[in-house]
């Protein structure tokens, strides 16, 4: 028997959630980016060692919804709480602080661990006095300072939650990462190179709509469409002369070819939809479903 269960990653929106996660498993699996709403999906990824599975579950995070799409991702990033057997709740330590979280985990009755994060961006002192209100909200919960992006107290988050886990036989085989099939996480890997090359507003109204990805013994050959919404956005995720999705798709290959291990060509178009973000019929073409 091993210490294993769920474990939601919680918290708003850029404070390093999916960060966290893949220092846990010692590999990058989630996309990052310096941009809020990189993740769009409560997908899990698991994480085994001799003593412990622990399945995370990471969530879009909290912010203030826009449009249809972004009531989906907020309704999942809430709902990934229930059903799990711990709540690890990611703080940005070099925010302003906001408690608005903490009335919601109040009354949860499962363990709640604050992992407090970013560290490495705020002097001490400050800090500590930003943490102790979390604490005074939240005195039932665990503290974890976390500098994820150093990695920084990854261990200790783990230490503190397999504390927390009941024991069990594991749920997934162990050579399983995510719940996902590799299709999604090329092309989350693809969206990733598109929330960090590109500049504010487009990246929120990417959709990657992977075509094919066929395995030879030469390599991995991937195609797929870049859906933005407004034919400016397309010009955009073009560039001058195609260099932008020129520098998408060699990124791209590049991440995708260490993740598998494999060469790869990526090859991308780039096809409007307008406002797909708040049309029904993609939204559930692109598995983001209203129910
Ligand atoms: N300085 C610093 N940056 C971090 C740390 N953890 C995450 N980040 C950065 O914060 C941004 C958001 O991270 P991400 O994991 O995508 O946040 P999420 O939206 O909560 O999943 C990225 O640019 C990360 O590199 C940290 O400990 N220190
Ligand atoms: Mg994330």
């Amino acid at each position: 028997m091993k210490k294993v269960g769920f474990v939601c990653v919680y918290g708003r929106a850029n404070a390093g959630k999916s960060t966290i996660i893949n220092k846990c498993l010692g590999f990058k699996l989630l996309p990052v980016s310096a941009k809020p709403q990189t993740t769009r999906d409560n997908v899990k990824a698991i994480y085994n060692d001799e003593e412990s599975q622990i399945i995370f579950v990471d969530t879009p995070g909290v912010f203030k919804p826009h449009g249809k799409l972004g009531s989906i991702l907020l309704r999942d990033a809430e709902s990934a709480k229930d059903g799990v057997d711990v709540i690890v709740y990611v703080i940005d330590a070099s925010e302003v602080p906001n408690f608005e979280l903490c009335e919601k985990l109040k009354h949860v009755d499962i363990p709640v661990i604050i992992a407090y994060n970013k560290v490495d961006l705020v002097k001490a002192d400050l800090g500590e006095e930003r943490l102790a209100r979390y604490k005074s909200l939240l005195p039932n919960a665990k503290v974890c300072h976390l500098s994820a992006l150093n990695n920084y107290g990854v261990e200790e988050l783990l230490r503190m939650i397999k504390d927390e886990l009941p024991e069990s036989f594991p749920y997934y085989s162990e050579d399983i990462v995510s719940d996902r099939p590799k299709e999604y996480i090329i092309s989350e890997i693809i969206r990733e190179k598109c929330m960090r090359l590109l500049d504010a507003e487009v990246p929120h109204s990417i959709y990657i709509d992977l075509k094919t990805v066929s395995e030879e013994e030469e390599g991995m050959t991937i195609l797929g469409n870049i859906i933005v919404e407004k034919p400016s956005e397309k010009a955009i995720v073009i560039g001058k002369k195609g260099k932008m999705i020129s520098d998408i798709s060699r990124f791209s290959e590049k991440s995708i070819s260490s993740y598998f291990g494999c060469p790869v060509h990526v090859e991308l178009v780039v096809k409007v939809i307008p406002d797909w973000r708040n049309d029904e019929r993609y939204l559930k073409k692109f598995g983001y479903d209203e129910k």
